[in-house]
């Protein structure tokens, strides 16, 4: 597979093992980064890491995945539950896309439950830590490779 999986991190998420590490571990999001690359490449996969504290950057980086990802992993932090504009720019990715979340976030607050990203995600990986980046990974070269091996047989039967 050529295409990298972009795995796009939301604000505060820089912040990781530095504060609240009863809700959010230890592990900083570099190590994260780190983890991603290593499982994607025992996968044959590449990944491309980000994280940004703005919006219309995040929209940004959905943006160009429509032409340069095949499939878009999300931490979308606290824009999950009030970006629109996210919201929007994810309908026009058709790969898959997975919503993940290192904390359990309907154990936590109200403001917490209602992710508008989760409407658009053909699936959502919840509160197993710092590890949900790499069982994500894992999960969407399932979805890609199944995807790729879809598209096959239909051109073998035409
Ligand atoms: O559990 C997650 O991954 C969240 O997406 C994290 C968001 C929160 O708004 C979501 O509900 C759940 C918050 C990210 C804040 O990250 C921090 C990391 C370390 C210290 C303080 C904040």
């Amino acid at each position: 597979m050529n295409k990298p999986i972009f795995v796009l991190n939301g604000p505060n998420l820089n912040l990781l093992g530095q504060r609240e590490p009863a809700i959010y571990g230890m592990t900083t999001l570099s190590d994260i980064h780190e983890s991603c690359v290593e499982k994607a490449k025992a996968l044959g996969f590449k990944v491309e890491f980000r994280q940004t504290n703005f919006e219309g950057e995040l929209v940004e980086s959905v943006h160009q995945a429509r032409t340069d990802a095949c499939g878009i992993i999300i931490n979308p932090a606290g824009y999950s539950f009030t970006s629109i504009a996210l919201l929007d720019a994810l309908k026009t990715f058709d790969p898959p896309k997975i919503e993940l979340h290192i904390s359990n976030v309907h154990a936590r607050e109200n403001i917490y439950h209602n992710s508008l990203v989760s409407r658009v995600a053909n699936a959502i990986l919840i509160g197993f830590g710092a590890r949900g980046y790499e069982l994500a990974i894992q999960a969407m070269a399932d979805m890609v490779n199944q995807a790729a091996d879809g598209s096959r047989q239909a051109a073998g039967r035409r």
